[in-house]
């Protein structure tokens, strides 16, 4: 059975919500990140980086978010969450998750943990970076979306919107929340109307930005 190392409302987020999405059977392991068993010497062995999620799929540990969301769309072609191979939806479905792997998710993991990028000195210059670039790229997608929306791909869900969801979550106690652009409010609320991710935030314990 497949199975999952999460710390409840973190990275590992999205790939729990598919999981849930797809109904697809498989177990879970809390990661205690207060207690750093992230850096436990068991938990580097499957996730040399130290952080969450990561996805055991038979026997084989694999790291990175947005490259699991990827794996599961694959592994699980009925849930539909993936255009086919090769054609224009699939390339952009790509295209969308490691654009948000590269220039949305490095400046979120900034404003959590400001110290990273210059150490404590820096940290409010680290942070005030962190949400114009994270304002900056929601800026890009509320352009895309009310283009071409509801969802990043046009009118079908798919994987990278999980990814999106998550991150737009991430933002929920920012200055500028995702939820103040229009296009993106549209598509925050399709995505918390899904009846898995009300499943998802009563499994992880979540209150805050529940539908
Ligand atoms: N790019 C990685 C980022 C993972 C990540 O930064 N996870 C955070 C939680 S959101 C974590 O495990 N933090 C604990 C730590 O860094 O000690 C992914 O998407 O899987």
């Amino acid at each position: 059975m497949d199975l999952l190392y999460f710390a409840p409302g973190s990275a590992s987020f999205c790939v729990h919500w598919l999981l849930i999405e797809m109904g697809e059977a498989h177990a879970l392991h809390r990661v205690d990140l207060a207690a750093g068993e992230q850096r436990s010497a068991d938990y580097l062995k499957l996730n040399p980086a130290g952080v969450v999620p990561t996805l055991v799929l038979d026997g084989e540990a694999y790291n990175e978010s947005g490259a699991l969301l990827l794996m599961l769309a694959d592994r699980y072609p009925d849930a539909g969450l993936l255009p086919p191979t090769g054609t224009a939806g699939r390339n952009a479905a790509y295209q969308w998750l490691v654009l948000m792997a590269n220039g949305l998710q490095p400046p979120f993991r900034a404003w959590f943990y400001p110290h990273e990028p210059a150490g404590e000195a820096a940290k409010d210059a680290a942070k005030d970076m962190a949400r114009q670039r994270i304002e900056a790229f929601f800026d890009r997608v509320e352009a895309h979306l009310a283009a071409g929306g509801p969802y990043l791909l046009g009118d079908r869900v798919s994987a990278p919107d999980f990814f999106l969801a998550m991150l737009c979550r991430w933002s929920r106690n920012m200055p500028k929340p995702a939820t103040e652009w229009p296009a993106l409010r549209g598509f925050i609320d399709r995505m918390r109307a899904r009846p898995s991710f009300k499943v998802l935030c009563e499994r992880e314990g979540l209150t805050e930005w529940v539908a």
